[in-house]
């Protein structure tokens, strides 16, 4: 069996998104493509983003057909460990990726993911601006006892995924601490689980960040260390977990709707953002712009015959 990809970054986080794979979902839509992959072929995820043919820190899209006859597709993103609800870094980086293929160009494009639809706008320069599912702040000041850190307080936020966004604890955030972060924001997830403090309807907060001053040097009004689940860090700023920020940033009236913000990543890559809000009271629409570049196109093969072809896992 062959699978087809193209790959991209997207402020330094890759984006391998499956182009050809002789899998067709029984059914449109985002929600059934990942009930699909994730029930019955959980080894396209494993053989994509899992050593040999991947490492950690890739996000795989599984482009699909939508529900949504108004979007251009619809989109699965998986990583390491499993599938994401939606994912924005690989979001700008399928529209770089269908610009390049030629299947759209500069304008307006939705997308179906599973959290729900986003719409992506292709500028001339190859920059792309997303407009994201309604995102919110769930909790403030949410106090966790971290074994070897002590107490951490932190929101809880939706931004398309669940945040746990800690401001000025921890080791700090710069690109030499590295292991040093994804240490202590690991602890933070382990800790938040077992003393089963979640998202709304009991959801697993599955992504945490803390955040510092930006380093010098970078051009930002934050700079942030995300860590995904799967213990991978985000190379670029999350655009999801920007997105709980701006929700955090507005329900404290510290930024004003249409007020630009510049979130930097770990690796000094920057989104530019800004926020709508929604009638309902503390949602907003975050609206994060950033540029993908297509790094190279691959034929993956699956021998049958190689005991690694679904990737190496325990
Ligand atoms: O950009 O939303 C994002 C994201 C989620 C996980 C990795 N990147």
């Amino acid at each position: 069996m062959t699978i087809s990809v193209i790959d991209s970054h997207t402020g330094g986080e890759p984006t391998r998104a499956v182009i050809d794979s002789e899998l067709t979902p029984p059914e449109p839509g985002a929600l059934a493509a990942r009930d699909f992959l994730s029930r019955e072929h959980d080894w396209l995820r494993r053989a994509l983003i899992l050593e040999p043919r991947g490492f950690e820190a890739i996000v795989g899209a599984y482009l699909c057909k939508p529900t949504d006859q108004t979007c251009v597709t619809g989109v699965v993103f998986f990583n390491n460990v499993s599938y994401l609800n939606g994912c924005l870094h690989g979001t700008i980086g399928v529209v770089a990726i269908l610009a390049h293929t030629g299947e759209i160009s500069v304008g307006v494009h939705r997308i179906e993911t599973p959290s729900g639809v986003v719409t992506a706008t292709l500028a001339a320069d190859g920059s792309v601006t997303v407009n994201n599912v309604p995102s919110y702040r769930f909790r403030e000041s949410q106090e966790v006892e971290v074994p070897g850190h002590g107490l951490v307080t932190g929101d809880i936020a939706w931004g398309g995924n669940w945040f746990f966004l800690i401001q000025d604890q921890g080791p700090e955030v710069c690109f030499s601490e590295i292991e040093a972060l994804t240490h202590f924001t690991s602890a933070v997830g382990q800790a938040l689980t077992e003393q089963g403090i979640t998202g709304a309807d009991g959801e697993l907060i599955d992504h945490i960040e803390t955040f510092g001053s930006p380093n010098e040097g970078v051009d930002a009004d934050s700079q942030n260390f995300v860590l995904c689940p799967g213990r991978a860090y985000d190379r670029s700023p999350c655009g999801t977990g920007t997105s709980a920020k701006l929700a955090c940033l507005a329900a404290s009236g510290k930024l004003a709707e249409g007020e630009l913000w510049k979130q930097a990543s770990i690796i000094g890559t920057v989104f530019e953002c800004q926020f709508l809000n929604l009638p309902e009271e503390g949602m907003i629409t975050p609206i994060i712009s950033g540029k993908a570049h297509i790094t190279g196109k691959s034929t993956f093969v699956l021998d049958p015959e190689d005991p690694f072809k679904f990737g190496i896992s325990p």
